[in-house]
Parts: C-alpha cells; sequence; structure tokens
C-alpha cells in the first residue's frame, strides 16, 4: 500500500501501525500542493482526487492538525503553515497566561482505491504544555501534553493512543475486509 507524504514522521509511524496489521507500506516521498479547504476531511479528499490523476494505483494520504479550544480551534487545517512559520515556540508564546490549555490532534485519512476515495479519522485529546518538552517524534510532539509527559517525551508509546494510530486502526481493519469478500 502506498502512502504519499513529504513527512518522514507520519511515514514512520504508519509503517509501525502497519506491521501490527501485517500491512506493507510504501513510501512516496513528495510534497504535492495543498488545496484549499476548511476541514481537514475537505482537504484530504481534494488532494486524493488532485493525485488520483497522476498516481494510477492505490494510494493513501493524510492530513492532520492540531485544534487549540481556546484558539476556537486554530491552527487545525494550517497547522503545516503555523508549525512552519511560528513553530512551538510560537504557539507556546500565543497561549501566555491563557488557563485553557485544552487541545487535540486529528488525523484523516483519504484512502483512493482505484476507482473511489474513503475517509477515515481518529482524534487524541490532550493540552498544550507551558514549555517544549522531549526530543523524540516530529512537529507539535514537544508542546503536546497527553496526561502528563509530551508526546516527544513518550517515544514509541504515543503510536498506542495517537490520532494517526486510530485513523490507520479503522483504515487497515476496512483493508483486511475488504480483502476478505
Ligand atoms: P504531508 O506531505 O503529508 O502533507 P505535512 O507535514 O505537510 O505532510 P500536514 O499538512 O498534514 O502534513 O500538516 C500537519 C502539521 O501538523 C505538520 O506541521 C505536522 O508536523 C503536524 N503534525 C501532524 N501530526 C502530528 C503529530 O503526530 N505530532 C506532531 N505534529 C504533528
Amino acid at each position: 500500500m502506498l502512502f504519499i507524504t513529504s513527512n518522514e514522521g507520519k511515514f514512520k509511524e504508519a509503517r509501525e501501525v502497519a506491521k501490527l496489521f501485517s500491512v506493507e507500506i510504501e513510501w512516496l516521498k513528495i510534497e504535492y500542493e495543498e488545496p484549499q479547504g476548511n476541514t481537514l476531511e475537505e482537504i484530504a479528499t481534494k488532494s486524493a482526487e488532485m493525485l488520483s490523476r497522476v498516481i494510477k494505483r492505490p494510494f493513501f494520504i493524510e492530513d492532520s492538525g492540531l485544534f487549540i479550544e481556546s484558539l476556537n480551534g486554530f491552527p487545525g487545517p494550517y497547522s503545516s503553515y503555523v508549525f512552519k512559520t511560528i513553530g512551538n515556540k510560537g504557539i507556546i508564546k500565543l497561549l501566555e497566561g491563557v488557563q485553557n490549555r485544552k487541545a487535540y490532534f486529528k488525523a484523516v485519512i483519504a484512502f483512493f482505491d482505484g476507482k473511489d476515495i474513503k475517509i477515515f479519522d481518529g482524534i487524541v485529546y490532550g493540552e498544550i504544555a507551558k514549555e517544549i518538552r522531549g526530543d523524540k517524534g516530529f512537529g507539535f510532539d514537544p508542546i503536546f501534553l497527553y496526561a502528563d509527559r509530551t508526546f516527544a517525551e513518550m517515544g514509541e508509546e504515543k503510536n498506542l493512543v495517537s490520532h494517526r494510530r486510530k485513523a490507520l486502526e479503522k483504515f487497515f481493519s476496512y483493508l483486511k475486509l475488504i480483502s476478505k469478500s
């Protein structure tokens, strides 16, 4: 199964979960231009449609984001841009003095089966830390608190509870189901 992403962190995590389901995934590392959209679902669907015009075999992509409650869900679908511009330091600064630190990560997988596109999602709830902690993981992991550790401190344990894990589980279960029918 082909996974199209420019993000090595996403690919490595997906490969670990895939092993548990005896699914082999292949990495196509390209950075494609993301279409505009207000939701991850919309962006993932449009991206998969666009890529399906070029890639003529089944593949999946994943669009993910960090949603911060006190910022009304920002950066959400703009997470990639926000990470590249203000980064973790910028987010901590935005939340200086803010009591409500609730946030969640969401992952949306769009699977092109050669004909149609199917969507699978996963969410994990946590909080934004007051400082950057941990050196494992990628992206916003060092500021995302799950219980009392950041995802960047959890290392492989992140992969048991993450948004990506949940979305991939739904996707791989579906693949198993259709391969039997
Ligand atoms: P693609 O090529 O797959 O699009 P990307 O890095 O641009 O890779 P997204 O558009 O889905 O990915 O952007 C999601 C942003 O959120 C990006 O900056 C990631 O680093 C961050 N992110 C996504 N999942 C994460 C996770 O599990 N832990 C930390 N940060 C995450």
